[in-house]
């Protein structure tokens, strides 16, 4: 079949030649196009390999969205920022009005607004849409967050519906999220969280190894077997994976030999600049973002061993025996009602944007087409979606009755766990602080009356009383000088 096609994909790396084969296969020809031109033939060549695929390369802009049927609509898949930009210009050089581009890349949701409101300009549509499920996502389903024109989304939902991830009982992984750059937002909290699961994971598998003494063929049966209860989810699943997976370029396991430094490209420390300007507390997931930003620091933190060491501070500080299957209950507790807290905390960061920008979103939506495709999939994401089903306007996950009682149930475990890594110096900053989380949310009353007493006595920033209405100030100062003399 020749040209027109349905649809144009540009960008061609690994997100956008996968996707443009997913595309593809679903029954929909498509055009694609790359900057550097031999990503084109690349892809065309990999859409005859897996199965002769309608995928139609062009190696210039002008041919690449001529080739399109009109209304033309084409995905862009590169890199964030001044690219997006750069290809927008190239492309909407050759469209037409009432055409669309879709911008599936993690994009800084303003950027996609500014982008939004330049369009109607060039009297085109635009989506900013969220893609999650890394490369085989994309390939075999990922989950899709669209936010932006309506119009444009109704147009190309037919395609969205049958690429997106597709989960039994609850459908297509993919929604029309809401205006503006809400689906790049909802993508950013999504990293976010996902960024808070890989932490308490990694803090499960630290406790495990340095305090249980826990091989990596146990921890692989370990992990393997929380994937069969309420953990399954692909984290732990390609977890389970790597502990199995031995070293092929010497004696070992990889994972041992893999360097403790994290890596980041920007969507985390978004989420929790968002966190902070919008007042939501994320403990959890800042957490985890303060935890990559300290595993960078592997020179200083060997230099810090050294000084602790000759002080005669071990790695590990008690060597106190422990009941291996116990403990690995506990730390599967205190995994699971960790994870909870974090996203109790990305559900209401997205719901403070919705409100501040109107976007009216849907969380319990969002948690069904986080079910599949993506990389925080869990069956845990039933679960939120039903507690936003039984109530929209929950105020906090943990209140939610199922979710309460899953924590009263658990918090023993939690405790314990979080105490033996204190008590051992291994630091579990995303169990602890999801632990504060709920310790802090949970009571009547917290001790705030004395830091708002102290900014009153330095500062005159006056305060509530508990028991009359107004605002009141003391001269704390004066009346405790006339005290002391
Ligand atoms: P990259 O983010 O590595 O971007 C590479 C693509 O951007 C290539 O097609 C490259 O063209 C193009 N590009 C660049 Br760089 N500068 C350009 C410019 N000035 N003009 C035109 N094209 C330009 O690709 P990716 O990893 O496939 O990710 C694509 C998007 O999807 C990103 O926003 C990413 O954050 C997001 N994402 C990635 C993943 C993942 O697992 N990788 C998952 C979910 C979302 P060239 O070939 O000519 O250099």
């Amino acid at each position: 079949m020749a040209p027109p096609t349905r649809i144009g994909l540009a960008g061609l790396a690994v997100m956008g030649q996968n996707l443009a084969l997913n595309i593809a296969e679903k029954g929909f020809p498509i055009s694609v196009y790359n900057r550097t031109t031999s990503k084109v033939d690349e892809t065309v060549e990999r859409a005859k390999q897996e199965g002769d695929l309608p995928v139609y390369g062009f190696h210039d802009p002008e041919s690449f969205i001529q080739s399109i049927q009109k209304p033309r609509v084409v995905i862009m898949l590169v890199k964030a920022g001044a690219p997006v930009d750069q290809t927008i210009k190239t492309l909407s050089a050759y469209m037409d009005k009432g055409d669309c581009i879709i911008d599936g890349g993690n994009e800084w949701y303003e950027n996609t607004e500014r982008r939004e409101k330049e369009m109607p300009g060039l009297g085109l549509l635009y989506l900013g849409m969220g893609v999650s499920g890394g490369e085989e996502g994309a390939r075999n389903g990922p989950s899709l967050m669209p936010g932006g024109s309506f119009e444009a989304y109704k147009y190309i939902e037919d395609i969205l519906l049958k690429v997106a991830a597709q989960v039994p009982d609850s459908g297509p992984c993919v929604t029309y999220i809401g205006k503006g750059g809400s689906g790049n937002f909802v993508k950013m909290v999504h990293n976010g969280i996902e960024y808070g699961d890989m932490q308490l994971i990694a803090e499960a598998y630290d406790v495990l190894k340095s305090v249980g003494k826990l091989s990596n063929e146990e921890l692989h049966s370990v992990f393997s077997e929380w994937n069969k209860g309420e953990l399954l989810s692909f984290l732990i699943e390609i977890t389970a994976d790597i502990f199995g997976i031995k070293d092929d370029k010497a004696d070992g396991y990889l994972v041992d030999k893999v360097l403790d430094k994290t890596g980041m490209k920007g969507t985390g420390k978004w989420t929790v600049q968002q966190a902070a300007d919008l007042s939501v507390a994320a403990p959890t997931i800042a957490a985890s973002l303060d935890s990559r930003f300290l595993s960078g620091l592997k020179e200083e933190r060997v230099e810090a061993a050294k000084v602790f060491k000759s002080g005669g501070f071990g790695d590990i500080l008690t060597d106190q025996v422990v009941d291996k299957a116990k403990l690995i209950d506990d730390v599967r507790q205190a995994l699971y009602a960790s994870k909870i807290c974090s996203y109790a905390q990305g559900m209401n960061l997205i719901r403070a944007k919705s409100i501040e920008k109107g976007w009216d979103l849907k969380l319990g939506e969002l948690a069904r087409i986080w079910k599949g495709g993506c990389i925080i999939r869990a069956i845990f994401l039933d679960r939120i979606k039903k507690a936003y089903d039984r109530n929209p306007e929950l105020a906090n996950l943990l209140v939610d009755p199922e979710f309460a009682k899953e924590i009263i149930d658990r918090q023993s475990a939690w405790r314990r766990v979080v105490c033996l890594a204190i008590n051992s110096g291994i630091s579990t900053p995303g169990m602890s602080t999801s632990l504060a989380y709920f310790d802090t949310y949970r009571r009547e009353r917290v001790p705030a009356n004395l830091v708002q007493a102290q900014r009153d006595y330095f500062g005159a920033h006056t305060y509530e009383r508990v028991d009359m209405d107004g605002s009141f100030h003391t001269e704390w100062f004066k009346i405790a000088k006339k005290l002391q003399d």
